[in-house]
């Protein structure tokens, strides 16, 4: 069924059930002297080519592939629109290795035809912190679908992750693959729904106007939170502080230091959004929210080209409740003319998302790890990791 992953150190299906397994490592690492010095080979017309993203215009060509042939919603009405400054964001985090940007191009015309890539993170699963790779961006030009190519990104991004001695992964997709350690569902929370449903992504419901409809999702101008402001530099050791307490709660979750705090929360225009209460008396600060921009192109409409959305990222509440916390990270999503506020139900999300109105959508993502066993998988609620 699985000519590929069934020959992968992934939990496999028939393994579901099986006692005798134990959580951890599927297979030990190997001496770094026995992994494969050199690349898989490709097709002849092609060529492995290292994307260094310092370089615009190689950046600008990573952007394009991904722009026309990245991932869409199963009636192929929007496609993710990841923007350059977001790449680079998400590329280039603490320790980050260049050889793990990986592009296939064609050798005669130099055009980038195929992408993988990965970064390195610290991933705790139950007891155990792990150095990772979050592998992500997978991608094969529409016209050179269904011919084996994905394999052979797969085979090379692990053999260079190997290379610096890491033996491990993380990763989602939308496809079912041997095995999921959750499936999450994607929440979506109308904040322009006038447009939403002009380009298809929501519909009036039963007995609905517009009108009506625009009123259901009306949002405050300002957050309500007294202390509620943007998170800046000066902020990161406590954000740290809040956020490692926190995501100890969950069963994975990454293992999270100030340089990777500063690398992935601080706010980023257009890229990354995190806010923040600090008490108005105490000036402690006491809950913390984020989320990333991740606009969709929209396909096939006359009017609109993009849907700008937001995706919620890490929130962590002591003081403030959850749910508040979110309607006032709805509200400045609003303010700064997002169309649509999403959420997986990880984490605590799912006690919020029905009150904030949020409706379930038709997109699944299945979290998966790489060459490590946790038996019987695990629920969404105790997933405490969302990936880009
Ligand atoms: S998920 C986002 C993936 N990208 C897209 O969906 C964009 C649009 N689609 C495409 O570009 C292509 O359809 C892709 C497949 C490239 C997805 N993850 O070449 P093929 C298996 C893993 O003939 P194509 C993300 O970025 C498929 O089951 N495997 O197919 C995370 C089959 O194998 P098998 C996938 O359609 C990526 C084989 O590929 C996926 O031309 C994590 C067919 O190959 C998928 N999303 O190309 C990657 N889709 O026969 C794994 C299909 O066995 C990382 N396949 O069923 C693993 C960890 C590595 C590091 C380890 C370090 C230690
Ligand atoms: O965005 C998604 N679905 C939307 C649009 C559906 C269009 C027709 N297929 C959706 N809209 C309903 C919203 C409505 C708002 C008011 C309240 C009720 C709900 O459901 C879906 C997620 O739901 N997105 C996708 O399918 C994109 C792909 C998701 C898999 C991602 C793989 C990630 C790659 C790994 O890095």
């Amino acid at each position: 069924r699985h000519k590929f992953w069934e020959t992968q150190p992934v939990g496999q299906f028939r393994d579901a059930g099986d006692a005798s397994l134990s959580d951890g490592a599927i297979e030990p690492p190997t001496p770094l002297s026995e992994v494969r010095a050199d690349p898989y080979p490709l097709p002849s017309a092609f060529e492995w080519f290292t994307c260094d993203l310092d370089d615009d215009s190689l950046l600008s060509d990573l952007y394009s592939l991904l722009a026309h042939n990245y991932v869409e919603d199963d009636e192929n009405m929007f496609r993710f629109n990841y923007s350059p400054a977001f790449l680079r964001w998400a590329l280039r985090p603490p320790s980050f290795f260049r050889s793990w940007h990986i592009g296939v191009r064609a050798k005669e015309s130099k055009k980038l035809v195929a992408f993988i890539s990965g970064v390195p993170a610290r991933i705790r699963a139950r007891d155990a912190v792990v150095r990772m790779a979050e592998i992500n961006f997978l991608c094969v030009h529409k016209k050179l679908r269904s011919k084996r190519l994905a394999p052979v990104l797969i085979r090379e991004v692990t053999r260079r992750v190997h290379q610096e001695n890491i033996w491990q992964a993380a990763y989602t997709a939308g496809v079912v693959l041997p095995t999921p350690i959750t499936t999450c569902r994607y929440w979506h929370r109308s904040l322009n729904p006038k447009k939403l449903i002009d380009v298809g992504f929501s519909r009036l419901g039963p007995r609905m106007t517009m009108s009506r409809t625009v009123r259901l999702y009306k949002l405050p101008d300002a957050p309500l939170t007294p202390g509620f402001r943007q998170m800046e530099l000066r902020d990161v050791a406590a954000v740290t502080r809040l956020l490692r307490a926190y995501l100890a709660k969950f069963v994975v979750a990454p293992d999270f230091d100030e340089m990777d705090v500063e690398h992935w929360l601080l706010p980023q225009e257009d890229v990354v959004e995190s806010y923040l209460v600090e008490s108005p008396e105490t000036h402690e600060v006491t809950d913390f929210c984020s989320f990333y921009t991740l606009p969709s192109s929209v396909l096939n409409n006359a009017n609109y080209a993009t849907l700008k959305a937001a995706y919620s990222y890490y929130n962590v509440s002591t003081k403030t409740p959850l749910q508040q916390l979110m309607n006032d990270a709805l509200i400045v999503a609003k303010q700064k003319n997002y169309d649509v506020f999403n959420a997986l139900d990880v984490m605590e999300n799912e006690s919020l998302l029905k009150e904030l109105k949020f409706g379930p959508g038709d997109g699944q993502l299945h979290y998966y790890l790489y060459n490590y066993r946790i038996r019987n998988g695990i629920k969404p609620s105790e997933l405490g990791l969302v990936l880009l």
